[in-house]
């Protein structure tokens, strides 16, 4: 696909003897390029690369890069930029609404979408809205089926809007509603009229538009007519597998201010990723050529960020454990951190409290990213069930978990001494 040549800018520069105006003009001839093939709309194309430009030949190189990664780390900062937003959904009861035109990957999605929250520990069930194509019914099902998801539907059902006050009812105690509505080609009117009453009778906290990345800058005009007909709050890019025409959905979600909320990469239910803008522009450029230097980015701004006093106060929550992770990631072990505070008062803090290795922080985060926002904010209420439901929807043991939450009593009990002590930090560069 085209945006895969992205990579090959980034090779360019980092294997060019010199660095001068003339490299950088290359390069933003050849993003340039890069992405008008993938359908990119014409104006982001020349915002993406006229600010690469500017930005490249006018702005100071920071003192810990040299002049190749200086120019790599603005491709990636304008990039990111020009991508648009992801979507974060919280692991709360809520209902999702699938809109679309025909054949843009609706009722796969629904499928994809059913599973992830399910791996994730919600219950999750399916339905079918879809009373125009025939088969609209039995693809669902059997999708479902195989997946061990809920599935409810009317077969012969002809009233839409009905089966969903049918669907709410039968499916009040699942956390998760994910509804497939019909294709609507072209914007019928008919069509239209069902998906605004379809939306009005299940009070959806997400409408998410699914739009086929094949369709190129075609995006831009759908993607606006289906927002202004019932109000988009997320889009999802499916066939990003066979096209290389993919920059234009991507084009199409910034130019109407809307999250990208996932990303269809195949057929198979499996092939569905949530989209986190970071991670794929990395992709796009090839992020084994630039993981050290995005590391070497961040380790610049949090040495910046750091507050050791809003650290130290209020309650300490495994969001603070989650932050905390982040910043030893960036900044090394925490143990390193403790030694630079004023400690020497006979508070004994046992090594192996604070050793964390590379994978353990990876794990940790896989856990909390599988917890619901209030057990994050109040970790007390995670019982042995709770426990159970955040490994396996985190792919980890209730061991692990468990490891986790203990991790956590330590921090919290040591925080709480901390403050008792009244530690003179004011003015120290450290903390989290
Ligand atoms: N390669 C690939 N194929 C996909 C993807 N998502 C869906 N498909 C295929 O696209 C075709 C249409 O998918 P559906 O899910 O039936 O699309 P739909 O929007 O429900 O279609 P209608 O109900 O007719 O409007 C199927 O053959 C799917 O297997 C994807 O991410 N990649
Ligand atoms: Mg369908």
């Amino acid at each position: 696909m085209a945006l895969e040549s992205l990579k090959d800018v980034v090779r360019k520069i980092t294997r060019s003897s010199t660095v001068d105006k003339k490299l950088v003009e290359e390069v933003v001839k050849d993003i340039q390029r890069a992405l008008i093939k993938a359908d990119v709309n014409v104006r982001q194309v020349k915002e993406i690369s006229d600010a690469i430009k500017k930005r490249a030949l006018s702005e100071d190189v920071l003192p810990t890069f040299n002049a190749r990664e200086h120019i790599i780390k603005i491709v990636y900062e304008e990039l990111m930029r020009g991508i648009g937003e992801g979507l974060e959904i919280p692991l709360k009861k809520s209902k999702i609404m699938l809109v679309g035109l025909q054949g843009s990957g609706k009722t796969t999605t629904t499928a994809k979408i059913a599973k992830y929250f399910k791996d994730k520990g919600l219950k999750t069930a399916v339905v079918t809205a879809d009373t125009w194509r025939p088969a609209a019914y039995e693809q669902l099902k059997q999708l479902a089926e195989a997946y061990n998801i809920p599935f409810y539907g009317e077969k012969n059902g002809k009233d839409a809007v009905k089966i969903v006050e049918n669907a709410i009812k039968n499916l009040r105690d699942y956390d998760m509603l994910i509804v497939d509505t019909a294709g609507r080609h072209a914007l019928e009117k008919e069509l239209i009229d069902e998906m605004v009453e379809i939306a009005k009778v299940l009070q959806p906290d997400y409408k998410f538009l699914v739009l086929d990345a094949a369709i190129g800058q075609l995006a831009s005009k759908q993607a606006k007519a289906f927002h202004e007909a019932i109000g988009i709050d997320g889009i999802i890019i499916t066939k990003f597998d066979g096209t290389a025409k993919g920059g234009g959905a991507l084009s199409a979600a910034r130019e109407i201010g809307i999250p990208i909320a996932f990303i269809g990469s195949g057929e198979k239910v499996e092939d569905f990723e949530k989209f986190d803008p970071a991670g794929f522009v990395s992709r796009l450029l090839g992020m084994g050529d630039i993981k050290a230097l995005l590391e070497k980015v961040e380790r610049v701004v949090s040495e910046e960020d750091l507050d050791p006093e809003a650290f130290l106060k209020g309650t300490f929550t495994l969001k603070d454990v989650y932050k905390q992770i982040e910043a030893m990631g960036k900044m090394g072990p925490i143990k390193k951190i403790f030694d630079l505070l004023p400690f020497g008062f006979g508070m004994n803090i046992k090594e192996d409290a604070m050793e964390m290795t590379q994978e353990k922080m990876r794990k940790f985060k896989v856990i909390m990213d599988s917890m619901t926002e209030e057990e994050l904010l109040n970790p007390k209420i995670i019982d042995s069930s709770r426990i159970r439901r955040i490994a396996i929807g985190s792919g980890t043991s209730p061991q692990e978990v468990k490891e986790l939450l203990k991790y956590y009593k330590t921090m919290k009990n040591l925080m709480k001494k901390f403050k008792k002590k009244k530690l003179p930090i004011k003015g120290l560069k450290i903390g989290f």
